[in-house]
């Protein structure tokens, strides 16, 4: 067993499955490049026979992973949507899933365009309202997928009265756990079957890798996923996992950083004139605010806003920030801000995002960790364009 896995969060996160090197004593973890890996006899190897199935630099990444979410097992993949993929194919056609209404884009385009296709039937529903998820709960019900805060209207979701529903059914539940990052918030802990992440975000932090990761301790769904992992083959290459494993021992500094900076921005957003509402889970005004208090360790760095007109004031706004970055994804370093409707989210039909609220003066903003000061003085300046 590996003796930091009863550490704290900051400790877990720079030692679990990273012990010195055995031969060298190298203080990192080496990035192991070798696909293949020679054999004593047929069958007979260290632990390792091909890259795809086992690697040695993605098993320490997947251990450190798994250990901040407070699981036993941990699977990276080559983005975050390769973990959905790999997730939705423990089901079959026939098999009916509850995703949260209001779920990044392109997860939504993957089930709709892509896996329905194969026969899987899925509702979107605001699980929000736990009575409308009861009410949708059918014999065929397999998974439910819960985005929390969802994105990008950061409606908060009640995992454990979701998983308390769940559970006794025996429908798993997965936790798209990216906008809170394992520091934040842990899923298995409230009773989720999996928590997911794209890793592309908080957890790389750097806006520099692509991934995704799936961690359980169920280990039924463990054994699935592994295997599919192996079979359908999305993995993440040693030198990107290297990469995110660096990047997770400073997770928690990060995330202190960068909900620091979204609170403050979120405040200043509220106070101005040109602002007609905000969502961030750390704000009284949030409709979801206790449940996220109830749930989280904190709010993360992730804002949205209406900003006073249409599309004509987003877009001279979004024109004219220069310290935020005009751009999709979050989670990095720097602050990134976008326009949800032509951005993230356009290949969710214009028909439901205006069901969803998700309208044409809808900003999303990606709080990073420069010095709040100059985040500010950009915003302010931004709207006095308009
Ligand atoms: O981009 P990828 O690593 O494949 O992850 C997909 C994904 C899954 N879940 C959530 C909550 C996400 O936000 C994303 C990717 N999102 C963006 C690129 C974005 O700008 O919202």
């Amino acid at each position: 067993m590996d003796h930091f896995l009863k550490s704290k969060f900051e400790t877990k996160a720079i030692h679990v499955g990273q012990p010195p090197d055995g031969t060298t004593g190298a203080i990192m973890t080496p990035i192991t490049l070798a696909t293949t890996y020679v054999q004593s006899s047929p069958g007979v190897h260290k632990g390792y026979d091909y890259s795809r199935a086992d690697n040695p630099t993605r098993e320490a990444y997947e251990r450190c992973l798994a250990s901040l979410e407070n699981g036993q097992f941990g699977y990276a993949f080559s983005s975050g949507c390769a973990a959905t993929t790999t997730i939705i194919m423990m089901l079959k056609a026939g098999d009916h899933v509850i995703c949260s209404d209001d779920v990044y884009g392109g997860t939504f385009r993957l089930f709709d365009k892509v896996i329905q296709d194969k026969g899987i039937q899925f509702d979107y529903v605001d699980l929000t309202n736990i009575e409308a998820l009861k009410n949708k709960i059918k014999p065929t019900t397999k998974l439910v997928w819960i985005e929390t805060p969802t994105n990008p209207l950061l409606k908060i979701i009640d995992i454990q009265k979701v998983t308390e529903i769940c559970n006794p059914k025996k429908i798993w539940t997965v936790v798209d756990n990216t906008f809170m990052s394992p520091y934040f918030q842990n899923p298995l802990d409230l009773g989720a079957t999996m928590a997911y992440h794209s890793t592309t975000k908080y957890i790389g932090g750097h806006s520099d890798v692509i991934g995704g990761a799936v961690i359980t301790n169920d280990s039924a769904v463990a054994e699935k996923i592994k295997f599919l992992q192996k079979s359908i083959g999305a993995v993440p290459s040693p030198f990107d996992c290297y990469l995110a494993m660096r990047s997770l021992k400073t997770l928690a500094v990060r995330m202190q950083a960068h909900e620091k900076n979204a609170l403050q921005v979120a405040k200043f957003l509220e106070s101005h004139s040109k602002v007609d509402k905000v969502l961030y889970p750390g704000l009284e005004s949030h409709p979801q605010h206790s449940v996220a208090k109830k749930q989280n360790s904190g709010f993360s760095g992730m804002i949205t806003f209406f900003i006073k007109g249409g599309l004509k004031e987003s877009q001279k706004f979004l024109e004219s920030v220069r310290v935020f970055a005009l751009a999709e994804s979050l989670g990095g370093v720097e602050s990134l801000i976008e326009h949800p409707a032509i951005m993230t989210h356009a290949s969710v039909p214009a028909e439901n995002r205006k069901a969803l609220g998700i309208h044409d003066n809808l900003i999303r903003i990606s709080v990073g960790i420069e010095n709040i000061d100059d985040l500010i003085q950009d915003l302010s300046a931004a709207f006095q364009k308009i």
